[in-house]
């Protein structure tokens, strides 16, 4: 297992790949780096970590973010200049219609950059990049740096410029970015990351002069009261525990929401508490959002829930945290979910 996933990375960071990359980026003048909706900590790291590193090199690139960040990344290097595509569509639009290299960073697909930018996104005849971590990437792209065999595509950016010529460019900013990548999508260092790799990255990054307790502050210690409030409520009112298959899930209405004065990112983390539970293997959070059920699976051990969320709702993600969509009600969503449960009673008897 070690052994081919040692050779997997050599793979993917092949030298001439990374030249390759880097002439691309280099020769761009309308350079785009896109972020999937709703980024997360690993996404907005990754983005900011290449913006940071391309401005030395003379490049400045186009960070879009379909829809607005949660605001505990705010104080991320170069934040400030993301073009939220949701507030600015037609620029967003403009933007990837001039480009002539775009690089899509921590999905796997362009449905996941929201509706707004997935025609624009596919129909566009720039030079198309990927860097991610998540199963089964789309063959429309270019030039793939594409592995599972990492805590987070922040630290598959943080190897790619280790093995290039840029890392004398290499600074406390950049490092900073791919901290807060690995932390967020490890959940401090919980899950994804038993491999010694991400720690010797970690390492590296501590030499730049990163403060992870500080960050860790910035990052975790920073909600709103409504936002812990909400928590409180997911977790006394709205968690529904099954015994008989191992198996909780929280659900959100949008009214709860709104008695929370709802925020992007406020439900981040909350789908956790329902796998902290002793002897449960499966957890889901069910958010109902404007026009669609949001859905959030996390699982222990070798339960997949890629491929329940692949099966049951056409989402997809990591073997242990998945996603997905649903056009349903939010009854009729939780009553699917729980009549699938029924398929899964031996598998999560462990
Ligand atoms: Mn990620």
């Amino acid at each position: 297992m070690l052994f081919l996933s040692f050779n997997l990375k050599n793979i993917i960071l092949d030298k001439s790949k990374i030249e390759q990359f880097f002439s691309k980026v280099e020769s761009s003048s309308n350079l785009v780096i896109v972020m999937h909706k709703n980024p997360d900590g690993d996404c907005m790291g990754a983005a900011l970590a290449l913006k940071v590193l391309f401005q030395k090199l003379g490049v400045n690139p186009i960070v879009i973010s379909p829809n607005n960040f949660p605001s505990f990344l705010s104080w991320m290097p170069l934040s400030d200049e993301i073009l939220i595509a949701s507030k600015e569509k037609e620029k967003a639009k403009l933007a990837i219609a001039e480009a002539d290299t775009i690089i899509s960073v921590d999905f796997n697909a362009f449905h996941r950059a929201g509706s707004d930018l997935e025609n624009p996104l596919l129909e566009s005849e720039a030079y198309k990049i990927i860097i991610d971590h998540h199963i089964e990437p789309e063959k429309y792209f270019d030039l793939y740096f594409s592995t599972t065999q990492t805590s987070s595509t922040s630290e598959l950016i943080f190897d790619i410029i280790e093995n290039s010529q840029y890392f004398s460019h290499f600074n406390k900013e950049m490092a900073e970015c791919i901290y807060v990548g690995i932390m967020t999508d490890t959940g401090s260092f919980s899950y994804a990351c038993n491999n010694s790799s991400t720690y010797k990255s970690v390492a590296k990054l501590m030499e730049f002069g990163v403060d992870g307790e500080a960050i860790h502050r910035l990052v975790y210690d920073n909600y709103s009261f409504d936002r812990m409030r909400l928590l409180g409520h997911s977790l006394y009112n709205k968690l529904v525990v099954m015994p008989e298959y191992h198996a909780s899930y929280i659900w959100l209405s949008k009214e709860d929401l709104k008695n929370h004065k709802f925020q992007t990112g406020d439900a981040e983390g909350i789908v956790n508490y329902g796998l902290s539970i002793q002897g449960i293997n499966f957890t889901a959070l069910f958010t109902e959002r404007e026009d669609v059920i949001r859905i959030s699976l996390r699982s222990k051990g070798d339960f997949d829930v890629n491929k329940f969320a692949r099966k049951h709702f056409s989402g997809g993600g990591h073997i242990n945290a998945s996603g997905a969509d649903s056009h349903l009600t939010l009854e009729e969503t939780l009553q699917k979910f729980e009549n699938a449960l029924k398929e899964y009673k031996n598998d999560l008897n462990f």
